[in-house]
């Protein structure tokens, strides 16, 4: 599959043909998308039309701007940097950033590290008749070069470095492959579609979009210490996802279930694992408006833990992501608030309490040059404090975290940025956990970035 996702973005050898991303606020879509023509060079006439507005989506009959990571979706309005193009009768599409990061976690256990983290993903669709489109996208991460630990975030924890200890204060690096996908939708009438979608790995039909790929919180290099109550299934080893789409008077409704391998991605970055889709997961969204998307997901996962295999989780998650266009240039305003909840089930299936977590995060894009993002969240996480020997199941601690950042893009070519930025992170935790937390709870990042656009 990545041989021919690879002959697919070089097919006919054609160079990608960027295109600046200015939002049209003002514009309506077609009415049937399909009919506006993607074929040969018919991309090329659009001016300074919004690409991502008039490019076909992979799962349906509407604009590939509503998709974000894996299957799941944003509002209609949201714009994408890249380089976009069509070759060969595909649509093309290569988007990428790498942030060289430096951070400075503060109190006793906090650590000073200098890593690289980013990713790079391409996409290439075509459409194999006027109702049946093909789409692959395949996704790469740097992040195996930070080493096994990954890099320190206090309050973060998630999968392990060695196999034997979790990670916890640091979040764990992701795969080199965090997505190698193909998707083939049906259209069954003007505004409504049937897809399937198949991933190794993959994401499967669970929470929001993947942080990395969600405009308000994509420009922090920090991983949320929420993800794995949210999206920490979006590298999953093994994905397949059914479900049905429908453009409709009072919105856009998507329904999807996916089956999927529950565990975890292990400490080895580099390979592929097996994918045993023993988990499942059902996603129901809405995007009511062009600027509002809603979801609400539950998955049922057959031992996430590698350290704790015995262990079962049953995870409850909802999100709402409102987007405003600012300006006439690409500027964006984007805030997303997200539930998720973590319920592990013992071996003996017992159920141990559930686990909340809450985030409210926001990022505004304005001049082509500034961003401006911020986050609260606050979880419940009960693997800060183990008993000594224990990998898994401590006591259940509510901990918090503010963070506001910014970064300014240089133009460096036609399109390429970059970046400087920085990130101010405040932990919030109860005074009993003063011996690990107490004393400068300030954190610091500095960050350079170099991105597509
Ligand atoms: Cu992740």
């Amino acid at each position: 599959m990545r041989l021919l996702l690879a002959a697919a973005l070089l097919a006919g050898g054609a160079p990608l043909a960027a295109q600046t991303m200015p939002d049209m606020p003002g514009m309506a879509m077609p009415a049937n998308p399909v009919a506006t023509g993607r074929d040969g060079g018919a991309m090329a006439d659009m001016g300074g039309m919004d690409h991502m507005q008039m490019a076909l989506a992979a799962l349906g009959p509407y604009a590939m701007a509503r998709e974000a990571s894996g299957t799941s979706w944003q509002p209609d309005v949201s714009t994408h940097d890249g380089l976009h193009g069509e070759a060969g009768g595909w649509t093309l599409m290569l988007h990428g950033y790498l942030d060289g990061v430096h951070t400075d976690q503060t109190g006793p256990r906090g650590r000073d590290r200098a890593f690289v983290a980013g990713h790079v993903m391409g996409m290439a669709a075509r459409d194999l008749s006027d109702r049946d489109r093909l789409s692959f996208h395949i996704a790469l991460s740097p992040d195996p070069l930070m080493g096994s630990q990954g890099y320190p975030l206090l309050l973060a924890s998630g999968e392990t470095a060695d196999g034997r200890t979790p990670l916890i204060d640091r979040q764990h690096p992701h795969d080199l492959f965090s997505e190698v996908s193909v998707s083939l939708s049906h259209r069954v009438g003007d505004h409504t579609s049937i897809f399937v979608y198949a991933g190794l790995p993959g994401e499967p039909a669970f929470g929001p979009p993947a942080y990395l790929h969600r405009q308000s919180v994509m420009d922090d290099p920090e991983a949320p210490i929420s993800h794995h109550w949210l999206d920490s299934t979006h590298i999953s080893e093994g994905v397949v996802t059914f479900g049905a789409t429908a453009d409709t008077s009072v919105g856009a409704v998507k329904v999807e279930v996916s089956r999927f391998r529950g565990r975890e991605p292990d400490q080895n970055r580099f390979d592929i694992e097996t994918p045993n889709l023993d988990s499942t997961a059902v996603r129901v969204a809405w995007n009511p408006t062009r600027t509002l998307s809603l979801q609400t997901s539950y998955a049922h996962q057959i031992s996430p833990e590698q350290l704790d295999p015995a262990d079962n989780l049953d995870r409850w998650s909802a999100s709402a992501i409102y987007t405003q266009p600012v300006g006439i240039d690409g500027g964006f305003w984007a805030t997303t608030f997200a539930w998720g909840r973590r319920i592990v089930i013992e071996a003996g299936g017992e159920r141990r309490p559930a686990l909340d977590a809450f985030v409210l995060e926001s990022a505004i894009h304005f001049d082509r040059r500034w961003t401006i993002f911020g986050r609260a969240e606050r979880v419940d996480n009960d693997e800060l404090l183990l008993p000594p020997g224990a990998v898994a199941d401590g006591p259940a601690l509510t901990v918090g975290k503010v963070s506001l950042g910014g970064i300014r893009d240089f133009p460096l070519a036609k399109h390429l940025a970059f970046g400087l930025g920085t990130v101010v992170s405040r932990n919030l935790t109860p005074a009993g956990l003063d011996p690990s937390y107490g004393g400068d709870r300030t954190s610091a990042v500095g960050f350079v970035r170099v991105k597509l656009l």
